[in-house]
């Protein structure tokens, strides 16, 4: 596979529908991004492509196959399920798309809770995947969009805030990856 035809194709088949409407907002978002920091943008678009590919499967058969395909779980993971697809996804985006970049592959594996000091591309698949045009509208998404094409660490450091205090007001349990994303950002002064 690793031709962007041939993987729209099987995760059209693979998605639900808003799951792929959405993959595929992230796919371009990923490319206006590339074109405005000057990052390969065939690179963005993979990896904006197959993000979420892990989300072809419920939770509970995500942790099944990580399982089966010897992918460790943090206990943080197994208690927090939203953040397996991007551990699975990874690891799909390898074995079963072909997808050999490694940089990619990291895009993918970081996309949901991002990490200090990300490379170019997974800041713009981690923005990306916030920003896409079919999000709901929610307040601070316009100054997170804005800021992803003017000042990307700052746009980082709004997103990962958003997402903290979001996950804060609904009591859900935080990955500590996601508060270092945060907390490294909120740092970056430029
Ligand atoms: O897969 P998407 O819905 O497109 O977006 P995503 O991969 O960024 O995030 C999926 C969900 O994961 C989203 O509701 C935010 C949530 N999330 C991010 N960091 C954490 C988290 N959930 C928990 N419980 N803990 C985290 O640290
Ligand atoms: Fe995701
Ligand atoms: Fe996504």
């Amino acid at each position: 596979m690793a031709d962007l035809e041939k993987i729209r194709c099987e995760l059209k088949k693979q998605l639900k529908k808003e799951r792929y409407i959405h993959t595929i907002g992230v796919m371009y978002t990923a490319a206006s991004m590339a074109m405005r920091y000057g990052e390969d943008i065939e690179k963005a678009m993979t990896a904006g492509l197959l993000h979420d590919c892990g989300k072809f499967a419920p939770a509970g058969e995500q942790i099944r196959l990580c399982k089966k395909y010897g992918l460790s779980l943090k206990e943080s993971e197994v208690e927090m399920p939203a953040l397996i697809h991007a551990k699975l996804g990874a690891y799909l985006a390898k074995e079963t798309y072909k997808v050999c970049d490694g940089e990619i592959l990291n895009a993918i594996l970081y996309h949901t809770t991002g990490r200090p000091d990300m490379t170019m591309l997974e800041k713009i698949v981690f923005l990306a995947d916030y920003i896409e045009p079919g999000r709901k509208m929610i307040p601070g998404l316009s100054d997170v969009r804005s800021l992803a094409f003017t000042n990307i660490d700052r746009a980082v450091c709004l997103c990962s805030k958003q997402t903290l205090s979001y996950l804060e007001k609904s009591g859900r349990s935080i990955d500590p990856m996601t508060r270092e994303t945060f907390l490294y950002y909120s740092e970056q002064k430029k």
